[in-house]
């Protein structure tokens, strides 16, 4: 039996879905294009939380031996806790719980503003060992930046 209270939330829950998609398109055009992406992993350690403010979505990723900096040198990125407060409209980061497993994808822009954004991401079983749980060193894997000639 389908009654009034019903249709109620689903109208309601289809207007929220079509103004998240319009919401979606616009925001693909304004972004620039990045000036690099990034796909590593590793575990949540904070999350948003409605009231807290100095929440954020923070996560402990692994190494990026390739980030490269403003100026275009490899310097590489060692395991930390990175905060991560944006996220693609796509990206479901309100329903991540601190410990939990991903692999995701962030861009980088420089101008005009340093900022960084996730673009992707996908949850890993829970029981994944990242590289910093494995004892692993911090320091990206990356060659020596005096190295990189020509
Ligand atoms: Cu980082």
């Amino acid at each position: 039996m389908i009654t009034n209270s019903r249709i109620g939330p689903l109208l309601a829950a289809g207007l929220v879905v079509s103004t998240l998609a319009l919401h979606s398109c616009k925001r693909e055009d304004p972004r620039p294009a990045p000036d690099a992406t990034y796909t590593t992993q590793g575990r949540v350690v904070m999350v948003p939380t409605p009231g807290s403010p100095a929440s954020l979505l923070k996560i402990h990723h692994e190494s990026i031996p390739n980030f490269t900096n403003a100026q275009g040198r490899v310097i590489g990125m060692k395991s930390h806790a990175m905060d991560f407060p944006t996220a693609a409209s796509g990206v479901d980061a309100a329903s991540l719980r601190v410990g939990d497993a991903v692999r995701f994808t962030f861009e980088v822009t420089w101008q005009p503003v340093p900022s960084w954004i996730i673009t992707q991401l996908e949850r890993l079983p829970e029981d994944t060992r990242f590289e910093f749980e494995a004892g692993l060193p911090d320091e990206p894997a990356t060659a020596r930046p005096d190295s990189q000639g020509g």
